[in-house]
């Protein structure tokens, strides 16, 4: 135990010093301070002492060097047992310093605000650091609290521990306090090399993240795993959704409620949607005029697969929707929004989680993806790269009709969401098969007109539903093979980005089939 005697508070963020300030001195525990600091608790009608009393030196050079000195540092890091310590501290009648409450400059927030360079490098802060790192390597003595959400439990401690804290609480701070100046200096450093070089800033902050949650265990049940927020401005996505029912979310729950987030994001203002996603692939999609419409038109694309599914919509969940999601076990379902009809529906199933996220994220936004690789991580921009009607070239003799043309977009829509090698068959605005995550590409169209001609004797369709309908793939066919497959099972429009070595002999294929094909001249691998 040490008791508190003297305490060296710092911050910016002055949200809960009054009160904290009111709580030592009620102990009897001698405040220091810094300018303004100082001047917030003198406010507040409490005693304290400037730094500068302490030092001998006035707060120069605009505040650079207030509390850089041995005055402070040396009652900090002076290990009290050790009596050539003990005798330096005598010699300079150096006075320990029992606690530290420093935040540090907000240099997170001044480059979101937009500011001019000086003021983001006048915003680097050196002596707070300076400070935490000192207490914190000093916690056998000293108590550092760098988060005012933390104030409360320094009370708490105080008044439990009568006005000293346990090594225990001193050590979870400064382990606390260590990765607060971590992430202040590595976000320092990703300003330097990117942001200041003229790259995209907010997408580099999400390097840095903090722990939100813990969760129950990664992919599989020996592995640890928790969730990341970014520091520093970011979308709005998943991991901040509302969780308004259900069982904890796992970690593959998050990643499968992503990818139907983030897929149905592409139909954020359009006709009600439906994403059924599984294992992070969608196993059926489907757009309509409403959305239980497009809720049973996405399920019928592979029944089997939407078992123990994620669903997402792009509109408000209404009560007729969820009822009929409700028919099958569903693990997560994700909306912007959901009516009493809709909730009232979920809350029957207690296990079924249900995430409202407001707005869907935008899929063009900028961002980056990383992806750790032995020895180092591979960071790549998000693939947001975009297309318009105008940028299709039409390679075959016949040109698609406006109809498989709407197919087409559909499909390509769906297919860079899909695992590569992707191929999307979809008809009326609704898959009608999906192959996804195939070391090939010929597998993965067989595979999709598998899952079709397997919905047909489900549903009892006289036809499947790849009959009459358009073929997307999200790279270029490098065989004639793959495409003929498609044709094979009644496919008449295709759309691929092109550029294979055998672009001829392809085109020539679909010419023959009376394939109508349209090339992108842009690849979506998602490996
Ligand atoms: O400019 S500094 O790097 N130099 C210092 O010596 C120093 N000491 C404390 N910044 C310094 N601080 C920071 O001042 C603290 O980390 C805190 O964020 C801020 C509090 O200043 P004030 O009490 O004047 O509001």
């Amino acid at each position: 135990m040490v008791t508190i005697e003297r305490a060296l508070l710092s911050v910016s963020d002055k949200s809960g010093l009054v009160e904290l300030g009111q709580a030592l001195a009620a102990r009897g525990v001698e405040l220091v301070s810094t300018g303004g600091t100082a001047k917030a608790l003198r406010d507040a009608g409490l005693m304290v002492k400037d730094v500068s009393d302490l030092t001998g030196f006035p707060e120069m050079m605009d505040g650079r060097v207030k509390t850089l000195h041995p005055m402070v540092h040396g009652g900090l890091l002076a290990v009290r047992d050790n009596p050539e310590h003990a005798a330096a501290m005598e010699a300079h009648a150096i006075g320990a310093i029992d606690l530290v409450v420093v935040n540090l400059y907000p240099f997170e927030a001044t480059v979101a605000k937009g500011a001019s360079r000086d003021e983001i490098i006048e915003n680097i802060d050196i002596g707070g650091p300076s400070m935490v790192r000192s207490a914190a390597k000093n916690h056998q003595f000293v108590t550092i609290v760098t988060d005012p959400a933390d104030y409360a439990a320094l009370a708490a401690e105080l008044e439990t521990a009568g006005g000293a804290t346990t090594l225990e609480f001193r050590k979870a701070m400064a382990a606390k306090a260590f990765s607060a100046t971590a992430a202040y200096d590595s976000m320092i450093s990703q300003w330097f090399a990117f942001a200041d070089q003229g790259q995209l800033l907010p997408d580099l902050l999400c390097l840095n993240g903090r722990k939100s949650a813990e969760l129950r265990y990664g992919e599989n049940p020996h592995q640890q795993a928790a969730l990341y927020l970014p520091v520093g401005p970011h979308a709005k996505g998943i991991a901040q959704a509302q969780q308004v029912q259900g069982k904890e979310l796992s970690y593959n729950n998050y990643n499968d409620a992503d990818a139907a987030l983030e897929l149905c994001g592409e139909f954020a203002g359009g006709d009600p949607a439906v994403v059924i996603v599984k294992h992070a692939n969608p196993c059926g999609v489907a757009q309509a005029s409403t959305l239980l419409a497009a809720w049973e038109a996405a399920l019928q694309c592979d029944s089997v697969s939407a078992f123990g599914g994620i669903v997402a919509v792009n509109v408000p969940l209404d009560g007729p929707t969820a009822e009929a999601i409700c028919q099958i076990f569903t693990e997560v379902v994700v909306a912007p929004a959901a009516d009493e009809a809709a909730r009232a529906a979920f809350a029957k199933k207690k296990n079924l989680r249900l995430l409202i996220t407001g707005d869907l994220p935008d899929p063009r936004r900028p961002g980056l993806m990383v992806k750790p690789i032995t020895g180092g991580l591979l960071v790549q921009s998000r693939d947001n790269g975009t297309i318009s009607q105008a940028d299709l070239k039409v390679v075959t003799k016949r040109a698609p009709t406006e109809q498989e043309l709407k197919d087409c977009l559909f499909a390509w829509t769906i297919a860079r969401h899909v695992k590569s090698n992707a191929i999307v068959y979809a008809r009326d605005g609704a898959t009608a098969g999906i192959g996804a995550g195939q070391m090939n590409r010929r597998d993965s169209s067989r595979i999709a007109a598998m899952k079709a001609a397997e919905a047909a004797e489900t549903y009892g369709w006289a036809q499947a539903r790849t009959v009459g309908s358009a073929v997307a793939s999200d790279a270029f066919f490098p065989f004639a093979d793959g495409l003929l497959s498609a044709a094979e099972a009644g496919a008449t429009a295709i759309i691929q980005p092109g550029g294979s070595m055998r672009d001829n002999e392809v085109i020539q294929a679909a010419d023959e089939a009376g394939l109508a094909m349209v090339f992108t001249g842009m690849r979506h691998f998602r490996h």
